[in-house]
């Protein structure tokens, strides 16, 4: 079948809105029409050329909510006509991880999936003859994509896709960050150092969890009314001051916060993060992803001084049994969804999500077919 797509046929380049062609769902495979999509910053990230594991052309979009079209073959988890979201984490439920009860990082699918193919080593997706790669499983900047029965999450069709498409990965990526990875509890400090979807989600996080001091810290100050919004304690902008940001942390709080939380993706900024933890028990999540080639470092007294480094991915959640209670949620007003999009667009101005992503005037914009 047709459908529209935004496709990355470069490194740097802008997408180009083209009509596609999608192969039908083999056997464990769902086709899927996307309603709605936002935009992460890991979409730019592997867009710029750093990622790793990038490959071009590609359909790119990993933060998306639709409706089921038609189902592979021995297919039985979900039916046409379910609302769903697609999982960049899939959930087998049968892997060594999945069944290990310690983490989320399902391997069913995530060797193919990292090469930018279908669980079969090919792809769904063509233009103009020429085969395009799928994206973190998810493929969300086509209208219709392919993925598999263990990458997509049921939820309840009533909930708004607008808003819990960012449950594909931002919000439930933060808020978990919090609840699962660092366990924060009542009365804790905590420090966001970026204050983009990911880092005011885990402010979010932090308040549900009665953190008692959360400070929010950002290079744009612009960020500080939604971070105070969230539940942000104390907002700090590392360029007021000639001391580095974590020194300036350790002061305000005595001997640091008990949880730190990376929310940009710079490796620097992971060591500041790192270092302004509680001597004795502090410990920081490294959220952002850094680019190829990029390594961590700090001294190994930080942690000798019983500090712990962590990290998480989809903020450790198991998409197919989590996201529904997630949906659930926000449907109640407990995850509050709505003040994180800030712009929407439909599929042609897909460019100018990017574009207010890199001047700092989005949280989130959500792209609509
Ligand atoms: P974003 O671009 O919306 O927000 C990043 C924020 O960091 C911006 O507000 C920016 O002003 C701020 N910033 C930049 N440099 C800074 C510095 N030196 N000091 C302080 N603040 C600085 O990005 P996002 O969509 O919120 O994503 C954040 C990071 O999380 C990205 O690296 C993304 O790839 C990653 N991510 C990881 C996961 C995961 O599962 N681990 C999931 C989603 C996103
Ligand atoms: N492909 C990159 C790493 C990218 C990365 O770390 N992705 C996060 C999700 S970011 C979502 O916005 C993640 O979950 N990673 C775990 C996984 O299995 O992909 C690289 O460095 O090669
Ligand atoms: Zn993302």
């Amino acid at each position: 079948m047709k459908s529209r797509a935004a496709v990355a046929f470069a490194a740097g380049e802008p997408l180009k809105i083209v009509e596609i062609d999608v192969a039908p769902p083999k056997a464990g495979e769902v086709l899927v029409r996307i309603t709605h999509t936002g935009v992460c910053h890991t979409d730019a990230f592997t867009l710029s050329g750093e990622d790793p594991e990038g490959l071009f052309p590609v359909v790119l979009g990993h933060e998306g909510a639709g409706i089921v079209v038609e189902v592979g073959e021995g297919v039985t988890s979900v039916a046409p006509g379910d609302h769903v979201i697609p999982l960049y984490t899939a959930e087998c439920g049968q892997c060594l991880f999945c069944t290990s009860g310690k983490t989320n990082l399902c391997t069913a699918v995530r060797a193919t999936q990292g090469k930018g193919v279908m669980p079969d080593g090919t792809s769904r997706f063509s233009y103009e003859g020429q085969p395009l790669y799928h994206y973190m499983g998810c493929s969300t900047f086509s209208e219709y994509t392919v993925v598999a029965e263990v990458s997509l999450a049921k939820v309840n069709p009533e909930a708004n896709p607008e808003h819990v498409c960012l449950l594909g990965c931002g919000v439930t990526t933060g808020i978990g960050a919090v609840h699962n990875t660092a366990k924060v509890q009542e009365g804790d400090s905590v420090a966001v150092f970026g204050l983009g979807g990911i880092g005011l989600a885990v402010i979010q996080g932090a308040r549900q969890a009665k953190a008692g001091r959360i400070i929010a810290i950002d290079t744009n100050p612009s960020k500080f009314e939604m971070a105070k919004r969230f539940g942000a304690t104390d907002c700090v902008n590392p360029k007021d001051f000639d001391q580095p940001i974590q020194q300036v942390i350790v002061e305000m709080t005595g001997w640091g916060v008990d949880h730190s939380f990376e929310c940009i993706g710079n490796v620097q900024v992971m060591r500041a993060a790192l270092e302004c933890a509680h001597r004795g028990w502090g410990q920081s999540v490294i959220i952002g992803v850094a680019g190829a080639g990029q390594e961590i470092s700090t001294r190994p007294f930080q942690l000798v001084t019983g500090r712990k480094w962590m990290g998480t991915a989809f903020g450790g959640v198991k998409g197919r049994s989590q996201l529904p209670g997630m949906v659930e949620d926000a449907m109640r007003g407990e995850i509050e969804l709505a003040p994180f999009v800030t712009h929407t667009m439909p599929l042609d101005g897909i460019n100018e999500a990017f574009d207010l992503m890199h001047e700092g005037k989005s949280i989130r914009s959500v792209v609509h077919y």
